[in-house]
């Protein structure tokens, strides 16, 4: 079938028609992209008040593309005590959080009941707090260092209140690629298992991919792939998060920063690709926010959120250290057209601006 055909019959894309519509110029792709964006969310951009904390960048993997983790070129460790993390929450909740996303690096020696007693500590404290917590590579570093299986992990996971799982650590499925960028972190299959019994327990999460350094638009294809195939097993995606790679402190080599035509590309093959995902996140720490506004014609729906504190894409040299302020936000997703909803961690609209 002809590429035109299977857009105009909202018919699946294979892996070979995916790659093909790269082909296209990025105005007609944008137009399909944007038809079911519109179907579905209208003008909307949804995004919600959020706050991210890294409790320590003290990490046993070495991710090449990696610049938080304290490394020879970030020669600056450190770990947040309980206290300094509960403290940053409060402080998150009097700025309008409601949502924490908490994401640690690979500690060796902290011990599982640290991590987990970071969520029963904010849930006892601020009971009504989203907690978005532990990507699938800090599951499967827990499980491997202490000798857990995953099921007991997610099972302490649950039992000290964390909500939802954010999509980190999906990087790019490809095994080729893998190895060369993140050897010894999570496996794809492990990270996709992780994400399978999280949503065979009732819950939903994240899927992220990181893409602009040394994968191809093949590799990007086939891991929208494995996502939508996992999908269409579970439900439990809410979105789908393509974060442009950041070239500075670490050990990639790349370059060039990717350029916005592929990055808008990519954010609109999304929305084609992924018809079982309802949100195409596009995370404005990453692609700037002018773009991640663009984005929102050529297929995205969302922005993450004001984040107030940002330390992973920020040390790699994006601007979002100090996040964006409410009236900030909300203003320029209106001068670009667009209705600012804030929504909660589950997508359900709390307000409209
Ligand atoms: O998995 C690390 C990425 C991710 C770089 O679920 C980098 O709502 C770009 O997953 N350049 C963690 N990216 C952040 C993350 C996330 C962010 C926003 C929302 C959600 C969500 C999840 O940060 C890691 C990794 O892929 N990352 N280094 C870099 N140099």
């Amino acid at each position: 079938m002809e590429i035109f055909d299977i857009l105009e019959s909202n018919e699946r894309l294979s892996q070979f028609h995916g790659e093909a519509l790269y082909d296209l110029d990025l105005f007609t792709l944008g137009k399909y992209a944007q038809k079911s964006r519109l179907k579905r969310y209208g003008n909307k951009t949804f995004f919600n008040s959020n706050r991210h904390i890294n409790p320590t960048n003290i990490c046993a993997d070495v991710c090449k593309f990696c610049a938080f983790s304290a490394n020879r070129k970030n020669p600056n460790p450190y770990i947040m005590t309980h206290e300094e993390i509960l403290h940053a929450v409060k402080e998150a909740t009097k700025n309008g959080a409601k949502e924490i996303h908490i994401v640690s690096a690979h500690h060796p020696d902290a011990g599982v009941s640290w991590y987990m007693d970071i969520f029963k500590k904010i849930k006892q404290a601020f009971p009504s707090l989203h907690v978005k917590a532990m990507t699938a590579a800090e599951v499967d570093y827990l499980a491997r260092r202490y000798d857990y299986s995953y099921d007991e992990i997610l099972d302490m996971m649950e039992k000290n209140g964390v909500d939802s799982m954010p999509g980190g650590g999906a990087e790019i499925f490809d095994e080729g690629v893998r190895s060369r960028i993140c050897k010894g972190k999570v496996s794809s299959k492990g990270w996709l298992k992780i994400h399978q019994k999280w949503h065979e327990r009732g819950h939903k999460s994240n899927a992220t991919m990181l893409f602009g350094h040394v994968e191809s638009r093949a590799h990007r294809i086939d891991h929208m792939i494995r996502l939508r195939e996992l999908q269409d097993k579970t439900g439990g995606f809410n979105a789908f998060i393509p974060l442009v790679y950041q070239r500075e402190n670490n050990y990639l080599k790349v370059e060039r920063f990717m350029g916005s035509q592929e990055i808008l590309k990519t954010m609109a093959i999304s929305r084609l690709m992924l018809d079982n995902i309802p949100h195409i996140k596009a995370y404005w720490a990453t692609s700037t926010i002018n773009l991640a506004l663009i984005a929102q014609e050529f297929g995205a729906d969302d922005l993450d959120g004001t984040i107030q504190k940002e330390s992973i894409q920020s040390a790699a040299g994006a601007q979002s250290a100090g996040g964006l302020k409410l009236k900030d936000f909300t203003d320029l997703i209106t001068t670009s057209g667009f209705i600012p909803v804030e929504r909660d961690s589950l997508y359900n609209e709390i307000k409209q601006y």
